[in-house]
């Protein structure tokens, strides 16, 4: 049977799966659900300075396209940072047994001098939680993604650098433009203390049109959000692969349509080290990381393939 267990900065991990922020880590409960799932990993709901109650409702919507026979899961969302305040995900962080599983602490501040603030709490609290800044918030009413300003990331990198002083990681928003994968990779790779990407937060501000009703499927913001599930494997395969090749000191977490054992294989052969479960995880609950595992280690039986190093990054391109 194949072996799962992988590591992470040099943290032994049961295995590769986590969820995706956002989906079944927002209250104490669903933390809790999790830390006591088959996940080998755990992130919290990204969290700003204060607790918000984010956007109107309907604000999610899961939706299948292809027909029957493709059963494709989809998502899009506009939930607008709805959490219970960074203090409250500290507190979770605080009573964690980050010997079971790692546990990632993601932040969102809606400034910089909010996200500094929450960045020096986490450091004076000394957890082993692990910091993650999420640069891709694509659903706040009025505020650009820090991902997509070159210039407003690089000032957040450089500030949290020297703030935290430990290694932290970033939720990246998905690029689609071989110039933006250079300079992005340019940035990243200015800040050593970056060790670690999460690559992708959905494609943002999609709109989802149901054909009956010629309504948009979620309120907020006209109808427009982010979108996850299968539309975006690709696109995030090929923003884990191309920060993968990029970022040779850095490790890649893949986030992006996954569902059985064979995407979080395919995330795995383009360079991920953890894999992330989003629109699935929120259709099925935390049992769907036994299935997914057993399906993973399934592809890795019939391939041959011993250990997740056997694979990982190994991903093949036609000469
Ligand atoms: O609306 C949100 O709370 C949200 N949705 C996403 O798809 N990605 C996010 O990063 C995010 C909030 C930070």
């Amino acid at each position: 049977m194949a072996d799962l267990t992988t590591q992470f900065l040099e943290l032994p991990v049961k295995n590769p799966l986590m969820n995706a922020s956002g989906v079944w880590c927002s209250v104490a409960s669903q933390l809790e659900a999790l830390a006591e799932s088959a996940a080998g990993a755990m992130v919290s709901k990204s969290c700003t300075l204060h607790p918000r109650d984010g956007n109107p409702e309907p604000r999610y919507r899961v939706f299948g396209h292809g027909g029957p026979k493709e059963n494709k899961v989809c998502s899009i969302n506009s939930m607008g940072l709805p959490n219970e305040g960074f203090a409250y995900y500290l507190r979770y962080a605080q009573r964690h047994d980050h010997e079971n599983k790692p546990l990632f602490v993601s932040i969102s501040g809606l400034t910089l001098d909010d996200n500094l603030t929450m960045v020096d709490s986490l450091k004076d609290a000394v957890t082993p939680a692990i910091l993650e800044v999420n640069l891709s918030c694509p659903n706040v009413p009025g505020k650009s993604q820090i991902g997509y300003d070159f210039d407003a990331m690089d000032t957040l990198l450089a500030e949290v650098s020297s703030g935290y002083q430990r290694p932290f990681g970033v939720k990246l928003p998905p690029y689609f433009d071989m110039a933006h994968f250079d300079e992005a990779a340019e940035i990243l790779n200015r800040y050593p203390l970056v060790a670690f990407v999460t690559c992708i937060n959905s494609i943002g501000n999609a709109l989802v049109i149901d054909l009956e009703s010629e309504t948009t499927l979620i309120k907020p913001k006209d109808g427009f959000g982010g979108l996850g599930g299968d539309y975006v494997l690709p696109t995030a395969l090929a923003n884990v692969n191309a920060f993968y090749r990029r970022c040779s000191e850095k490790t890649i977490i893949g986030c992006g349509g996954v569902k059985s054992g064979t995407e979080a294989f395919l995330h795995l052969l383009a360079g991920a080290t953890l894999v992330q479960i989003g629109t699935s995880l929120y259709e099925e609950g935390p049992g769907i990381f036994p299935r997914v595992l057993d399906e993973l280690a399934a592809i890795m039986d019939d391939k041959g393939y011993k250990t997740i190093a056997d694979f990982r990054g190994k991903l093949k391109t036609i000469a």
